[in-house]
């Protein structure tokens, strides 16, 4: 019989353009993925990594039955065992120790299902009060949520540029040619920074390395870690040089005097020794970013984790705020859902984030909790601190925090001691291979989706949704089934898990079963282009954006401004500059020293063949023995007699790697670049991965609790200080401290 070929529109969901794809199913099973040209956004692009999932898919180190670790390593067993043995080992966990005694870590892909993050919060908030939610967003994001937190009263209100409007963009720390924009979901953003120069624009990266981004466009080369002081020169100038539409501030601003003051003292001519930017050149971008008309300032991960995180991203908004960029076209924008009761929704959530940051603290580091989260920093500290609340069961679903937290040798080490730990993952890997239980779960294109975290980031207003394109492989399973399952079994000591049981028992007697879909489908009907439960014709819901615009559709051209009291949660409805976490942080800045006898600083670096940790699986992606390095500058690496190819020793006062260097001249002097997410070393079920190795650069990060940003707990991922030594050459490491 001739095989049965379908081609479905879908989009991907491994990074955030969510670019358009067409997946070739031959008789139920994924063979291809191409672009789709049809995608009014995407437009016939995809990435590599995008293409090379279908080698993710059907995988054959993928695991696709549950696994239980014995004696002899892993064994299959089946969902029966595995579920009714997990849930019998949770109660215990819980009677004995209470929901303090439960963690959940999600990682990076769970944001792009909302099925799946809707899973992980039943789970953390139905257990109680004392759970440990962790998230891979304090290695990412959580500075940029608490700083808008602190300045428009709910974490929710990001700004982003207004990508296809904006005559200046300036970049810091952020890398969209490779990384194709975090925060900013805009496919194709290249083409899109390109449009800015061809209509007499410009795009300006700041960077410690002349990035791809970098090297399409302007670079302006800065000291890692050093950017508040750049964004205070940018302030201190426009204050200064009288470029500040005050009154246009005061209207829709509280405190900003108190942000001249804060700022008055640092002159480009005083911040120069620490960012390595001459004052004139910040005098130059000070004036223009507050007299182009539309000019937006971005910041993203480089800027999220240096060891001032929230200052940094603060300052960000604030010179977008002063320059009079803010809310305005071709600015710093809110691209909202346009939600009926957003405004109020907005109010709500802000009080509901800031009281549970009153009230709750990690246990070990004392840091305030960041939109519900702990650090993650911390987790293995949570782990093994004795005490109430110590983590004595944990659930890591879409994470790889072994390579991905700092000090993954002490997480390792941590999960060996717990009662019970249980992943939910398509791979054994680093992390993986440490839990009790592996639980095989579905592929993005296995599962309905609808990307709902990256609807407030779009450079565009669009809406898309899929249906799955192909049957769950083998025994694997949706994050939200295996919950709902393990609720079920808990829900005679859990109240809050009978009370969702009895809901889903009410529902179906109408036919319906409560899943996330039925809230996402009412969001979508609520919001922007959206039918209102009937009352719009020809308006959208879940169903009507598959069946009748399996492309997506764009709902307006641009990013609708004068939303800035909307988008505020405090009942002013202002902006609020004035907060003593920020004063804080600037008084910290000057005894930012450097440890003696780590005269270098590394940063990271995104690869376009690689996603975090977990592609380095995929033939396609690893093709010509691709392998970790690190880069250097030709200077440095010169004065130590490093050779290119050369296998160094990298040490910072927290641990050690050993990696093949690069040399190049597209680095500030002084600085070594080390892409993460490598470190594969065969404790995993990937086996090209493992054989790729690479070292795992979060051997060099720390995670004491002084060393955590300690207004939003993020992880300090750039600027730490390291040496670096000839292999022949290396002292012991006691001679090193
Ligand atoms: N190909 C690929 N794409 C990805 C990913 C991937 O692993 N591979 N990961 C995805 C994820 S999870 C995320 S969060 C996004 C991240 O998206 P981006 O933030 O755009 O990506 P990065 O490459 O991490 O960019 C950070 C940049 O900051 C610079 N930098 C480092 N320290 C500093 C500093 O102190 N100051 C300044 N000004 N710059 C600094 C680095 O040199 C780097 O160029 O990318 C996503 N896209
Ligand atoms: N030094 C340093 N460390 C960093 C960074 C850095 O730039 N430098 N970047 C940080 C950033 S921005 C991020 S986001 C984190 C990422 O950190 P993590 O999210 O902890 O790790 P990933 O490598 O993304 O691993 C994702 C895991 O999810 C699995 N997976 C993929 N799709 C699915 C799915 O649909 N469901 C489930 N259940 N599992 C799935 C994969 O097999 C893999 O095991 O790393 C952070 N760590
Ligand atoms: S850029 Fe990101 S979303 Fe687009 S195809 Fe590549 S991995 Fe997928
Ligand atoms: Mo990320």
């Amino acid at each position: 019989m001739a095989p049965v070929i379908e081609h479905k529109p879908t989009f991907c969901r491994i990074c955030e353009p969510l670019c358009g794809m067409i997946a070739t199913v031959e008789d139920g099973r994924l063979v291809a993925l191409r672009p789709d040209k049809e995608h009014p956004l995407s437009a016939g692009f995809a990435c590599q990594k995008g293409i090379a999932f279908t080698e993710v898919q059907n995988d054959p180190d993928r695991v696709t039955t549950p696994l239980r670790r014995g004696p002899n390593g892993f064994e299959p067993v089946t969902w029966d065992e595995a579920m009714s043995d997990i849930a019998a080992r949770l109660s215990d966990v819980l009677r004995r120790h209470g929901s303090g005694g439960v963690g959940w870590y999600m990682g990076n892909p769970g944001a792009f299902s909302y099925a799946h993050t809707f899973a992980a919060l039943l789970f953390t908030k139905g257990l109680g009060r004392h759970g440990h939610y962790f998230t891979a967003s304090s290695q990412d994001t959580n500075s940029r949520l608490i700083a808008s937190q602190l300045l428009y009263g709910v974490p929710t209100s990001v700004p982003i540029p207004d990508l296809t409007r904006t005559d200046l963009l300036v970049l810091m720390g952020a890398n969209p040619v490779v990384s194709h924009g975090s925060f900013l979901t805009a496919p194709r953003i290249k083409d899109r920074m390109h449009d800015i120069v061809k209509r007499g624009g410009r795009v300006v990266v700041v960077d410690p390395r002349r990035t791809e981004t970098a090297v399409a466009f302007e670079w302006l080369g800065i000291v890692p870690d050093s950017d508040s002081y750049l964004l205070l020169s940018l302030l201190q100038v426009m204050f200064s040089e009288r470029l500040v539409d005050v009154d246009r501030v005061n209207r829709v601003a509280d405190g900003v005097d108190w942000l001249r003051s804060l700022s008055a003292p640092f002159t480009p001519e005083r911040t120069a020794a620490q960012t390595g930017i001459d004052p004139e050149s910040v005098k130059a971008l000070a004036r223009d970013l507050a007299n182009t008309p539309r000019a937006a300032i971005y910041g993203r991960l480089g800027t999220c984790v240096g060891r001032y995180g929230t200052l940094t991203t603060y300052l960000i908004d604030a010179v977008n705020l002063v320059a009079g960029n803010l809310d305005a076209p071709g600015g710093s924008v809110f691209s909202t859902m346009q939600t009926v009761g957003a405004k109020w929704q907005n109010t709500m959530t802000g009080a509901v984030m800031r009281r549970s940051r009153r009230r709750k603290r990690s246990r070990v580091s004392g840091i305030r909790s960041a939109i519900g989260s702990e650090p993650a920093a911390m987790m293995a500290k949570e782990m093994t601190t004795p005490g109430d609340r110590q983590i004595k069961a944990i659930f890591i679903s879409a994470g790889n925090p072994v390579l991905s937290v700092p000090n993954g040798d002490e997480l390792e080490a941590a999960l060996e001691t717990l009662d019970l730990s249980v992943a939910l993952d398509f791979y054994v890997t680093e992390t993986t291979a440490r839990c009790d239980y592996i639980l095989p779960v579905t592929t993005m294109y296995e599962r309905d989706d609808f990307p709902y975290t990256f609807q407030g980031f779009q450079a565009t207003p669009f809406r898309q949704a899929t249906e799955a394109v192909v049957a769950p492989a083998g025994e694997s399973r949706p994050e939200w089934d295996i919950v709902a399952d393990l609720a079920t079994r808990l829900r005679r000591q859990i109240p809050a898990f009978a009370a969702f049981g009895a809901a889903r028992k009410g529902l179906s007697a109408f036919g319906k079963s409560l899943t996330p879909r039925l809230m996402i489908d009412a969001l979508v009907r609520m919001s922007q282009g959206g039918d209102r439960f009937g009352l719009r014709r020809g308006g959208l819901s879940l169903r009507t954006l598959t069946e009748r615009h399996p492309h997506g559709v764009v709902l307006a051209p641009h990013i609708q401004t004068g939303v800035l009291r909307d988008a505020v949660g405090y009942l002013s409805r202002r902006v609020r500059l004035v907060h003593d976490d920020i004063a804080d942080e600037v008084d910290k800045l000057s005894d930012s020293g450097h440890p003696e006898g780590y005269p270098l600083r590394m940063i990271g670096m995104r690869e376009p063949r690689s996603e975090n940790s977990w592609m380095h699986n995929s033939p396609l992606l690893m093709r010509g023995e691709r392998r970790h390095h690190a880069l250097m500058h030709v200077d440095d690496a010169a004065e130590l007699q490093i050779a290119d190819g050369d296998a160094v020793r990298i040490s910072s006062p927290y641990g050690e790697i050993t990696v093949p260097i690069t040399s190049t001249k597209d680095l500030v002097v002084g600085v070594v670049a080390i892409p993460h997410g490598w470190g594969h070393k065969g404790t995993g079920g990937w086996q090209l991965a493992n054989r790729a190795g690479g070292a795992n650069v979060n051997r060099l990060t720390s995670s004491e609790p002084d060393d955590v940003e300690s207004v939003s707990g993020m992880a300090w991922l750039t600027g730490v200080p390291v040496r670096v030594d000839r292999i022949d050459s290396v002292s012991t490491p006691q001679e090193i401290e």
